[in-house]
Order: C-alpha cells, then structure tokens, then sequence
C-alpha cells in the first residue's frame, strides 16, 4: 500500500474542516456529513473548536483511495494558530491550498504558498465555495498569478458560479486550449519538452502531457488548480482524483534503522503523553526501545495508527505511516526518532510577535498555574514560558488575541484556574549593526577560565537566524566538545542582546580556541582544576561574545504586520488619517468601487488599536485582515526599545556572577 501524508492549508474559514469532511465522505469513511457550524466534525473534535467554529488543533483523518492510504491533517487557518501548521511541514508528503472563490487570495494564503514553496512541498489549489453569492473564477486566477505564483493550470471549467448548483466540469484531451497551455506551462521547467514538442507537436500525446503534468507537480514545480464546493461536493471527485495522480505517495521502507518526526504531542485521559509521529523509515513495534533528541531513549507501551478515519490500536507502525506513540515520557514536539537530527531546528514561519504576563485570579492556584502552562507549553512550545527573575511573573509568547481567549478558556476548563492578563507588549528583535570581535586568551589577564575563545560577529542576511562558524585554522585543535560547549553558548547567550532582545540574523564565527589538557600534566593524576572544562568555555564565552556584540551594536526591530484593509468608499476620508496615526503605510490602494481596498504595513503593536477603531471608523463595514511580514528597525527617534523586563544591572550581575571560576 502507498501512503500519502497531506497537510489541508488555508486562510481562516476557508473551508478547510468542511473539506475534509467531504473528503471523508466520498472517500466511504463516514456515512453522514458533520458541519462546522453545528459543531459536529471530525476533526473539530476539541469542545472549544466546536464552540467557536474554528480549527485550534491540527488533527488527523485517513482514508483510501484505491491503492493509495491518505493521512490528512486538517491544519487550523487563523494566524494566531500558525504554529500547529509550522509542526506539520516537516511530515507532508503534499498539500492542499484552499482558496475561497469570494474571497479570492487572503493574507494568510500568502504566507502559507510562500512557506509551501521554500519547502517544495507539492501543493494543488483548490477554489472552495463555488456556490456562495459573490463567487469567482478568472478574478481569483488572476489573483493567484498576481500574488501567489504563475505557475498554475486551471483544471475544469465551471458553471452556474453562484449558485447551489454550481458545478465543475474538468478539461480532457479534447480541450485545445486546457493542452496548448499544460504545454507551455510544463516547458518552462523542461527544454528537453520543449525541443519535442517545437519538432513535432502531435508526437506528444495527451498521455504524456499528463505525465508530465505529475512529474512537475510532484516536484513542486507547477501547481494545478481544482474548483469546486466543500458544502454540495462539487468539484470535490476530481480533487480526489488530483489527489492521486498528481501528489507523490510513497511507499517507505520497512527494513530499515527506525527515522521519524514527532510533530504533535496532547495527553490522554490518565494525563499520559501521547506523541504523533511521521514515520520516514523503518517499523517501531510496542516494546520497542526507541532512541530520540537529547540522549533519551524509552520503551514503546502502546501504539495506535490512523486508518479509516481515526486512530486504532496496532502492534506496529512502519514507514510512510503517521502512528501515536505511548510510553515516550520525555518526547518532545520536533523531535527525531531513531536516527539522530542532522539540521538544526527549523522555523518556517515567523514566531510569537507579543508576549503577555499571566497570573491566577487567585493568587493560591500560582503553584498549580506553572504546572499547567507547563504541560501546554509542552504541546505548543512557541508560547515559551519564562518566569522573570525579578518579579518572578509568567510570561508568555503569543501569536494573538484570540490564541489569548483559547489559553484562558483551556486553563479554566481543563484546569479549573482562573487567569487574566497583563501588560501584553511586541517582542522586538535586535540585529547587529556592524562588525565586533573580542578575544580571550588562556592565562592572560584577566580571563580567569582555563580557556582561551576569539569570537567575531558580523550581520547577516534578513531572515537567516544565527549561524555559527569555526574558522577552518581551527578545526581539529581542540576537542569538539569544547566547540560545542561554545556554539551552545553563543546561542543561548543571543537570546538576549543588548537591549535584552533576541539577537538574529548574524554569523558568529570562533576566531581563537585554546585549551589546557590533561596531557599538559605529565605523569600527575587528572586535576581539574589545572586542565579546561566545558564549564571553562560555558562561562567564557557569554563575556566574549557580549564584547564583541557592544563593539558591533544593535538595532532593535519590531514585528510588522501586512494588512488588507476593506472600507466603505465614503469613510477613506477618516480612514487615511487614522492609520497614519498608527504608524500604518499603505502601499496599495484599489479605491474605485466601494468597498475600497488598501493594503500596507502596519507595526504589530498597533493592530490591536486598528481593530478597535475600525467599527467606529466604517459604521462598522470595514474587514481588516493581518499577517506577519517582517521584522523593521523601530522607527522614529528612539531606535533602541528595552525589553519592559529587561535590566542590564542584572545582565551585568550575572555577566560577573559567571566570571568566578568554581
Ligand atoms: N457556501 C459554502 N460555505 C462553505 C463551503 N465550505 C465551507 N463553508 C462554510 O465556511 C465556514 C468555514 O468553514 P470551515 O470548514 O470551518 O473552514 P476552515 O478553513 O476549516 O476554518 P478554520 O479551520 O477555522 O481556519 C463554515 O460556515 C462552512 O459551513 C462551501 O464550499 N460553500
Ligand atoms: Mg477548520
């Protein structure tokens, strides 16, 4: 049997859930359709996602077409849940991309195809909500092409748009216009076609095309498109039938060493944790002793794989499956099982632009509160819990408000604690200016570590993270432990820049090392008070790099967010004025016809404000939708923001605290 792991992507409300309920449908998995609004879905199966009509979770569904077993993972599509779709990236084999037909390419559609194409993750389109009064069919292609890529072949045509009785009807080989365009779009990528196809157009057969169609397609190269309705299931058999001609399933093998990704881990009733993970290669049977990040290895006390629908208890799970794993206490979410991970961890979206202080109504469920966050931390680790030394409140990252109102409903229902918030503020980040370097060295006053580390930093390009580099000279002159006693070190120290904000996008590279080891002591015992230690490099490094970075200067840089703003012709006049006030710019504005559109930037700490305002501003018309989009030097005469906790005494305390060797 082949397996195909396929990841549902969209913006909020797209259709996604009611897809995929169709999808089960057809597929013979369920004999009733579940609808969104009446909270009776399969994979809005969480009672606050049945509340709210929206998806929180990714959760997963199969079901068979012919040879091929489908494990879907229903993704939510608001924002403030990006992390659940970050989590499911690194196991899908394909994607579906919704579109809704009224509303056409949103925000979120954007960020989701430009993630889906760094990844080359073979990805289909599907335009939902043909039915619904408004839809369209050339203006969201050309908004497609205009906004997301050109690289798409319409697959069908469809009639009665608008309408329940829309329909959608798919191109054959008698369509001279569906092939003449397959065949300039599949020649872009294949001079070799192109050459054939010049020679002699009728030796390419329609049979061919559609291979090739595939083959393009499962590189992530081309990305057809389906249109169609989740509601009355238009559309939705040729989707299946896209599905399965042109998304790469795989068989995996079985007989090899264990490889595989956790990418979700919940708790079960008896508060035991549960992991899911895509396995890659190889079978991992109950019992089995499995090996995963951080040296930690566990038995294997239970295992359940998704088939028809939901997950069943089985003895084993192999290669191309995505399985849940009992017994692996300290399982984490990215982790890899069996072979050890060779890239480093992976952010393929922006994270958490605000961060808020929690605390419990009563001030006696404080104890419990840590506990909790604890444990939802652990399915979703981007909320980043950290407690601040000095008043030692709760932090917490955020995507949002309403990921807010989610984390205060599930402490009250699951944990029966009471919280409010405080004081949410943007977490900016600082990117170094220029270049700095600094070195200690071993003995030399007044390093007090047997140590001796060089290290230079200098800026790097937007977006890259943090790269640590040995300078070759170096390599094989002390024992690699030390070197990753360093690369730990400097990472763990560019948490906090200067202004106390994260340090990103640089290459910190190791100039000078030096060690004293223990064959420097001739025929004396091993003292570890005269050879180095890893301690040594921990306690060295922070001072270095911290010198080197106040040489090079920072830049603090705040979250921005893209918005697409829709108002009432007749309110722009207030509009205009009241987003300048928010430090909002717009760069593009569609102001013929009402509503009118504007699209530009706006810094995330503001778009809290601008949906407050709006109602007010547009009699309450106005449809404002943001995403992430980048990260902008803090504009304005003040260009370095602290971080409200940050207290660079308290850096400095600690930067002395660990200059006393012990
Ligand atoms: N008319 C019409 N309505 C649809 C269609 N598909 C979904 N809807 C409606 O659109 C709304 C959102 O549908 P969902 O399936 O929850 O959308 P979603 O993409 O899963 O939403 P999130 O998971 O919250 O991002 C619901 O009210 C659905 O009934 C469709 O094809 N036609
Ligand atoms: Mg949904």
């Amino acid at each position: 049997m082949r397996m195909l792991n396929l990841g549902i992507l969209a913006h909020v409300d797209a259709g996604k859930t009611t897809l995929t309920e169709r999808l089960l449908y057809a597929a013979g998995v369920i004999d009733e359709i579940g609808s969104v609004d009446d909270g009776s879905t399969q994979t809005d199966s969480l009672p606050l996602e049945r509340q709210r009509g929206i998806t929180i979770k990714s959760a997963v569904v199969s079901f068979v077409i012919d040879d091929v077993t489908v494990n879907l993972i229903d993704t939510p599509g608001h924002p403030d849940f990006i992390a659940e779709v970050e989590r499911v990236l690194s196991v899908l084999d394909g994607a579906v991309l919704v579109i809704s037909a009224v509303e056409g390419v949103q925000p979120q559609t954007r960020v989701l195809m430009r993630t889906l194409q760094r990844l080359h993750i073979p990805t289909l389109m599907f335009i939902n909500k043909i039915d619904r009064g408004g839809a369209q069919c050339e203006r969201v292609l050309q908004g497609i092409v205009e906004k997301l890529t050109p690289a798409i072949i319409p697959m069908g045509s469809t009639s009665g748009l608008g309408t329940r009785g829309a329909l959608f009807a798919p191109y054959g080989a008698a369509d001279a216009d569906f092939t003449s365009r397959l065949v300039d779009l599949l020649a872009d990528d294949d001079d070799a076609f192109i050459a054939a196809y010049v020679n002699d157009e009728t030796t390419l057969s329609y049979r061919q095309l559609r291979g090739k169609l595939a083959a393009q397609t499962k590189q992530a190269l081309v990305h057809p498109v389906c249109f169609g309705s989740a509601i009355t299931g238009a559309g939705v058999d040729s989707l299946i039938a896209g599905i399965k001609e042109l998304l790469p399933a795989a068989e995996g093998d079985v007989d090899e060493p264990v490889s595989g990704t956790v990418f979700k881990v919940e708790r079960g009733s008896a508060g035991e944790k549960i992991a899911y993970v895509r396995l890659f290669a190889g079978t991992v049977r109950v019992r089995d002793r499995l090996q995963f990040d951080r040296d930690n290895e566990a038995k294997v006390t239970a295992i359940s794989v998704f088939d028809l629908g939901s997950a069943v208890r089985r003895a084993s799970v192999a290669a191309g499956q995505i399985g849940k794993l009992w017994g692996l206490g300290d399982i984490q979410i990215g982790d890899t099982l069996g072979r050890p991970r060779t890239t480093s961890e992976h952010h393929y979206f922006a994270p958490p632009t605000l961060e808020t202080v929690i605390v419990p109504r009563r001030p006696a469920d404080k104890g419990a509160l840590h506990v909790a966050l604890t444990q939802l931390a652990e399915q979703d680790p981007l909320i980043n819990l950290r407690q601040d030394d000095v008043r030692q409140e709760l932090f917490l990252s955020l995507y949002g408000e309403v990921q807010k109102e989610v984390i205060q409903a599930t402490l009250a229902n699951d944990f029966k604690i009471d919280v409010e918030f405080r004081e949410t503020t943007t977490i900016c980040i600082e990117r170094p200016i220029g270049t700095g370097a600094a070195v200690e060295i071993l003995h030399k006053a007044p390093n007090p570590f047997l140590a001796t580390v060089g290290l230079r930093i200098e800026p790097a390009a937007v977006g890259s993270g943090v790269e640590f580099q040995i300078e070759a000279q170096l390599l094989g002159s002390m024992p690699l432990a030390f070197f990753q006693a360093v690369e730990e070190t400097v990472r763990e120290t560019l948490q906090q820049g200067i202004y106390g904000w994260e340090i990103t996008d640089c290459t910190v590279a190791m100039t000078h090392s030096g060690y004293l080891g223990k064959h420097g002591l001739g025929h004396q015992r091993f003292n570890k008070s005269l050879s180095s230690t890893g301690e040594d490099y921990r306690k060295l490094t922070p001072l270095v790099l911290m010198s080197a970075l106040k040489q090079a200067g920072t830049r603090v840089c705040e979250p921005m967010h893209r918005f697409h703003l829709e108002v009432p012709a007749d309110t722009l006049g207030a509009m205009l004025p009241a987003l300048a006030r928010l430090d909002a710019v717009p760069h593009t504005q569609e102001l013929r016809g009402s509503p009118c559109v504007l699209e530009g930037e706006i810094p995330a700490a503001r778009v809290r404000e601008l949906q407050q305002q709006l109602p007010a501003l547009t009699r309450g018309d106005g449809v404002l939708e943001c995403a992430f989009d980048c990260y902008q030097p803090v504009r304005g005469t003040i260009s370095t923001r602290p971080r409200s906790d940050h207290n660079p005494l308290n850096r400095k305390e600690y930067l002395l605290h660990v200059t006393r060797r012990v």
